[in-house]
């Protein structure tokens, strides 16, 4: 939990700085250093310790000395000295996608914005758009803005919720009487983004566990507490809720809170065509219960094969499982080898040699080194001279390391009219070419469908990166007409890719599921800039499962020789 802490943080530190309107160089450090802190697998304080943060992408000397102060005094007092130089609110407005400092800034000198509370009131209003530079499109985007933030704020990602569930889980497991312990609800459906965090436990003491449970140290505040059902708010304000059930109907209650409730209707209504009642205490007859223990015990009893929890959404899954159709899911075993990869040779924080360890570490075939190309220079994107060094600097390690293939490649940035930042001729010496947006999301909807098709059509690049660019809590997706661009993919055999990173999960499952039906190949990548965050393929697979994605519809499933790259 330190590292979102950290994370946070430095955020705020960016955001103030911003305001001030100081160099915009210095702001990306402390924004990039909060992303990579934050998905650092590891607690940052084991870095701290072993006298490894400067390992960590972006962090040098000054973040490194924040960093110990931070986690040695649980405060940092050059944040303090900062926050005394604005007003507080609008470190608050600035949080809303659209809104930047200038306007922030604006905002508050003319009206007197201090608050979110304000500025909503002010645009609804209609007083934002009579400011001299502002215009009715920037009313409506800050309404827009202001509901993203709300909605970001409702859910949190899936890492977010696996981390704060695995703190709890941990803790919990050490005491005797919890006999089994597992977190239900959406997270364990793993579904990109959780509202709250249902964990179920089965012992034969819930007055234990229910008072271990609401006095762990992470608990900010007890929000109900009784025998056998407790909910907590944590320190960062995540919703957790804790039930302890009978072993004899563990089963049956984990099936009723894992969810999702469209699936448990399903359920429900196929119980009861075969003569069954079926609740979150098991399935009976004539009130004589015949199953409850196990899942499989309950799904058995409906005459049905397991259903894994990804597929538990009523989406078809209850019917397949009727029919002995269900798909044999993409298994982490099943990926030979990741294709989107940065290193220090563009914003990543890890050496080509420290991906290639670490990708040999998990058993891959191959692993594509794709840094930024050269426009995206605040991503530190390779000059067509540096890529010369950078090939060679992979044909060193390929001799070193005959283990895996690493593949030479680049992220090449899709400008605004489709075209791609590097030429032909640079990118046919590459061996994985991955097409990808960074800018002018605000295009319109055939626009920006037309610069992902352009791209498509390049006959070097075979992927697409983040399709649509959502980044979760930050930026809703851009708009793209999906079945244009699959039909461009089918014409081209351009695949498109889940990326891993859980702020991401783009293409998301419900897209994915439809190129899937189009025949559209998928790529499961991390797009990781730190050779742990290639762990991070976790996500992207679970997001692939939630698709009803095979190994078949996933092309890093296929060895070397049969990538079509
Ligand atoms: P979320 O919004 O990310 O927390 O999603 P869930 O699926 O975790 O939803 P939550 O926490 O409201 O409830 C956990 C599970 O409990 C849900 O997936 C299914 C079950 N459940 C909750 N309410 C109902 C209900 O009214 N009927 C049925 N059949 N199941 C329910
Ligand atoms: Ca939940």
């Amino acid at each position: 939990m330190k590292n979102q802490e950290i994370a946070n943080i430095f955020r705020q530190i960016a955001e103030i700085l911003e305001i001030k309107g100081e160099n915009p160089f210095r702001i990306r450090a402390y924004e990039r250093a909060a992303l990579n802190i934050e998905s650092i697998p590891e607690d940052i304080e084991v870095f701290v310790k072993q006298d490894r943060l400067k390992s960590i992408p972006g962090i040098g000397k000054d973040l490194e000395e924040k960093i110990k102060e931070i986690v040695t005094e649980g405060r940092l007092k050059y944040l303090e000295e900062l926050k005394k130089a604005i007003p507080e609110g609008l470190i608050d407005i600035l949080k809303v996608p659209g809104v930047g400092p200038k306007t922030a800034k604006v905002l508050y000198e003319r009206l007197g914005v201090r608050d979110l509370v304000m500025l909503e009131r002010m645009v609804h209003a209609g007083r934002v758009s009579k400011l001299p530079g502002m215009k009715k499109k920037t009313e409506e985007n800050i309404i827009r803005g202001i509901e993203i933030l709300k909605r970001g704020h409702d859910r949190m990602d899936l890492k977010t919720a696996m981390d704060a569930a695995d703190s709890f889980v941990g803790r919990l497991k050490r005491l005797k009487e919890v006999k089994k312990i597992i977190p239900a609800g959406s997270l364990r459906r793993m579904k990109d983004t959780v509202r709250d965090i249902d964990i179920l436990v089965s012992s034969g003491s819930p007055k234990k566990i229910m008072g271990k449970f609401t006095t762990l140290p992470d608990v900010r505040e007890v929000l109900a507490k009784g025998l056998t059902k407790s909910s907590i708010l944590t320190k960062d304000g995540i919703h957790v809720d804790v039930r302890v059930i009978e072993d004899a109907s563990y089963g049956a209650a984990l099936m009723y809170f894992t969810g999702s409730k469209a699936h448990n209707i399903k359920l429900r209504q196929l119980a009861i065509k075969k003569g069954f009642k079926l609740s979150e205490y098991g399935i009976f007859k004539k009130n004589k219960k015949v199953a409850g223990k196990t899942e499989k015990e309950m799904y058995r009893t409906l005459g049905l094969p397991y259903i894994v929890p990804e597929l538990r959404e009523d989406r078809g899954e209850v019917e397949a499982a009727r029919g002995n159709m269900l798909p044999r899911l993409v298994e982490p075993g099943d990926i030979k080898g990741d294709l989107h990869v940065h290193s220090t040779w563009s914003d990543g924080g890890s050496s080509i040699e420290e991906v290639v360890k670490k990708a040999m570490g998990m058993g891959y075939e191959y692993i594509g080194i794709t840094d930024h190309s050269q426009g995206l220079k605040i991503a530190g994107g390779l000059s067509k001279e540096e890529l010369k060094l950078k090939k060679k600097e992979i044909d060193r390690l390929s001799k070193k390391y005959k283990g895996i293939k690493i593949l030479f490649g680049a992220e090449v940035d899709i400008d605004s009219d489709g075209g791609l930042d590097y030429p032909d001729d640079i990118l046919n010496q590459m061996d994985v070419v991955i097409g990808a947006i960074h800018s002018g999301f605000k295009q319109s909807r055939e626009r920006l469908t037309a610069r992902i098709i352009k791209a498509c059509q390049n006959k070097y690049v075979r992927i697409i990166a983040h399709p649509t660019g959502r980044l979760w809590g930050a930026r809703d997706p851009y708009e793209i007409d999906l079945e244009e661009v699959l039909k461009a993919c089918m014409d081209t055999d351009t695949a498109l890719e889940i990326n891993s990173f859980p702020q991401r999960l783009d293409l998301n499952d419900i897209n994915c599921r439809m190129a899937k039906d189009f025949g559209v190949k998928m790529v499961i990548n991390t797009d990781a800039h730190l050779a742990e965050q290639l762990e991070m393929m976790r996500f992207g697979i679970a997001c692939a499962r939630r698709a009803w994605l095979e190994k078949k519809d996933i092309l890093n499933t296929l060895s070397l020789e049969k990538l079509p790259l």
